[in-house]
């Protein structure tokens, strides 16, 4: 080590929150590897770090990309650093030997590219046993109707982080109505744009505010569906 380059494990776990929040601002996929791995040594648990050391950096970056302090090129490069950090916590939040619960298809709507919710979404989906099919980003609705009847899915869910995708939810939900199979899927929508009202009015069965939250949905959600098909 550089005799000016600072030791991640010297800090403290507050010391090193924060310098985790600066070096995903500044889009440092190494480093970010780096304290996530010091963190699980430390017997943190992967959603905390999630949590508190990655999601939350990343909304301070969320802050200056909207007040035009960071650009495109700069969000790119914490974006990729935040999926460095995710791609170790990965595994160990989707270990389960539990039996599979309901299979969810699940993608960010069509003109929307952000993934990094929706992919912190089916890490723990999966964690909770679901299986997840992971459609990626700038879906069609076609994709979301084909794929959900090819899977036999009990869930579709969608992500959209833009004002300007989130209307494109209504489509999938109308297409769906159109073609008779609404009643036969758990619709669920997710994005920072959203919210409940917005869920409502456009006949999504749920909003979910966060990934942990999307997995208590999905799950009471599944449970009711199965409890009234027995009846
Ligand atoms: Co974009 N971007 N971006 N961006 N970007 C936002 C969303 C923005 C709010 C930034 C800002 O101005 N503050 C703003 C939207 C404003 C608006 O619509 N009102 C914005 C903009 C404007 C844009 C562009 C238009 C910028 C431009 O080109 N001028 C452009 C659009 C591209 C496009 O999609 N067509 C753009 C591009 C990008 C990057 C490519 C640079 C990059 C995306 C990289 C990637 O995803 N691979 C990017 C990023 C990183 C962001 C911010 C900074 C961070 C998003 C993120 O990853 N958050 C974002 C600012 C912000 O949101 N604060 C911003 C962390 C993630 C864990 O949270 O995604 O909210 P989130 O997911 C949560 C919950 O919402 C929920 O659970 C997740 C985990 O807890 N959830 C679900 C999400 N999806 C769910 C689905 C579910 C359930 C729950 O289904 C069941």
């Amino acid at each position: 080590m550089a005799d000016d380059e600072l030791d991640l494990n010297s800090l403290d776990d507050n010391e090193l929150t924060e310098q985790m929040w600066d070096d995903l601002y500044d889009g440092l996929a190494d480093a970010i590897e780096e304290g996530v791995t010091i963190f699980l040594k430390r017997g943190w648990t992967p959603y905390d770090i999630l949590t508190k050391a990655l999601v939350e950096g990343m909304r301070i970056v969320g802050v200056d990309f909207r007040d035009g302090i960071l650009f495109v090129p700069e969000v790119l490069l914490s974006a990729n650093a935040m999926k460095a950090g995710m791609s170790i916590l990965r595994p160990l939040l989707v270990e389960t030997g539990a039996p599979k619960v309901g299979k969810m298809v699940i993608g960010t709507v069509k003109g929307d590219i952000h993934d990094i919710g929706k992919n912190l979404v089916c890490m723990m989906m999966e964690g909770a046993g679901f299986e997840v099919i992971d459609l990626g980003i700038n879906n069609p609705v076609d994709n979301y109707i084909n794929a959900a009847i090819e899977h036999q899915a009990e869930i579709i869910g969608m992500s959209a982080l833009l004002t300007t995708t989130m209307p494109y939810m209504k489509v999938v939900i109308d297409a769906l109505k159109e073609k008779g199979l609404r009643n036969d899927y758990i619709v669920l929508v997710g994005g920072a744009p959203l919210n409940e009202a917005f869920a409502d009015a456009i006949g999504a069965d749920a909003y979910c505010r966060d990934a942990a939250v999307a997995v208590e949905t999905a799950k009471s959600l599944v449970s009711r569906r199965q409890g009234l098909a027995q009846v």
